[in-house]
């Protein structure tokens, strides 16, 4: 695999904005990292972090710079294995990693030479993470993605005066450091501008941040621009812009959103016309927390897949690293079983897009090339699954089992398909429905 961004008159392909979002508006499914030097604390200071993500720890459990850097020091994950965790990625059927290259803390997992406070200067690991992982993603063949923050606790012109003892709510958001420009200019963009120049494709760039009341729209625009100048077909989210972490993305007419939406930890009712990703934790925490054992089950979270994608958006599950390196026990367990039916229901998840049919009680429809995928979530005891009113049926068959055929009946409250009575699959089954063209 070759690393360095071509540079120096070789010509990359600009591509139109539909074909640089093609692979990911298909790739469906994404895998979140939040890794930094709060992975060795794990939301604690004698007591857990009440609520929110470890992540948060600096912050919320009251941490002065001097005392938080002490971590950094100490960040050694020795058991940290990047071919691993791609691994395990593309085995849960996961198409793009994002990995937190800064988080609010301002720790950067790179070798950065703006700045000391980095994995080469700051701790003893030593070890390019960033590189490591870029170079596993391309070696495996996956999309490599970098979450940056545009907050920085530990740099004095971009705490956001928030900090210390932010304690949401108590202090004046509103408050601005007139040195903030400086810090975007001289700091924000440079470090940015390593990311993007030092590491070959960086397929997605994943702000945060943005609410910060010293960053202007203007600064979201020229961020963007920038970044595109760098790498023309990378894909940004619209939290590059400023306190935008909804929904919209570039489709928007005339507003700047970067180029997708971002709903965090919460999957909206209905889609838009519009690209974006659902973000979200398996327990309640982006950072290792290891007394959050609030786990979501994988049935919830195949669930959760499905719908995402019926509603024509992405999944990005996130996955907290422990401070030696390595993903939780349960995340393992979560992403393992979610991997056996990603592979057996491949064919109704990648690619497909959002279905114009009714959502119905016992699930969700996805569509692909004039097939229709019905996802059945409760299982029909009487064998007997009704279909949408317009669906005009040439043939079905079991996706998920066996693959055979199914029989479609008329019945006086519509037509139904007639299912096993046992389920093939104990999380969610999938029907095929091939349709009658039009
Ligand atoms: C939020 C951040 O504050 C969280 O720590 C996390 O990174 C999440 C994805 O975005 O806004």
């Amino acid at each position: 695999a070759q690393l360095g961004y071509p540079q120096g008159g070789e010509k990359v392909e600009k591509l139109s904005d539909d074909e640089r979002m093609e692979w990911w508006r298909d790739a469906k499914f994404g895998m979140f990292i939040h890794w930094g030097a709060y992975s060795i604390i794990g939301g604690e200071r004698g007591e857990q972090i009440a609520g929110g993500g470890a992540e948060w720890a600096m912050d919320k459990l009251d941490y002065t710079i001097e005392e938080y850097e002490k971590f950094p020091a100490m960040f050694n994950p020795q058991l940290f294995d990047a071919d691993k965790w791609v691994s395990m990625a593309k085995d849960a059927g996961m198409k793009y990693i994002v990995l937190t290259s800064k988080h609010h803390d301002g720790f950067a997992l790179w070798d950065s030479k703006v700045s000391d406070y980095d994995i080469m200067d700051a701790s003893p690991f030593k070890r390019d993470i960033v590189k490591e992982l870029a170079e596993a993603c391309r070696k495996q063949d996956i999309k490599f993605g970098l979450y940056h923050s545009i907050v920085d606790w530990h740099h004095p012109q971009a705490q956001g005066n928030l900090f210390p003892n932010y304690n949401a709510g108590q202090k004046d958001q509103s408050v601005v450091n007139p040195e903030f420009p400086k810090y975007y200019e001289n700091y924000l963009k440079p470090q940015v501008k390593e990311l993007l120049t030092n590491y070959g494709d960086v397929d997605i760039v994943w702000f945060d941040g943005d609410w910060i009341a010293d960053y202007t729209t203007e600064m979201g625009k020229d961020m963007y621009s920038f970044i595109r100048e760098i790498q023309p077909n990378t894909i940004i989210n619209n939290r590059v812009d400023k306190g935008r972490n909804g929904m919209e993305g570039m489709d928007r007419e005339g507003n700047f959103a970067g180029d997708f939406g971002t709903p965090e930890q919460e999957i909206p009712a209905t889609g838009i016309d519009s690209d974006w990703e659902a973000c979200m934790t398996m327990n309640g925490s982006w950072g290792y927390k290891p007394s959050d054992e609030n786990w979501k089950s994988s049935e919830d979270l195949i669930e959760k897949l499905v719908d995402i994608v019926s509603k024509g958006g992405n999944f990005l599950l996130n996955i907290g690293p422990d401070g030696y390196g390595r993903f939780p026990a349960e995340s393992i367990k979560r992403l393992k079983e979610i991997g056996e039916w990603t592979d057996a229901n491949a064919e109704a998840i990648y690619g497909a897009k959002a279905s114009p049919f009714e959502r119905p009680a016992w699930g969700r429809y996805t569509e692909k090339d004039g097939v229709v995928y019905a996802h059945v979530f409760d299982w029909p005891e009487d064998g007997k699954l009704l279909l949408d009113k317009d669906i005009k049926l040439k043939k079905a068959s079991l996706l998920t089992g066996d693959q055979s055929k199914i029989k479609g009946e008329l019945t006086s409250e519509g037509l139904v398909v007639n299912i096993p009575e046992e389920a093939p699959n104990a999380y969610v089954s999938v029907i095929k429905l091939e349709l009658l063209s039009k």
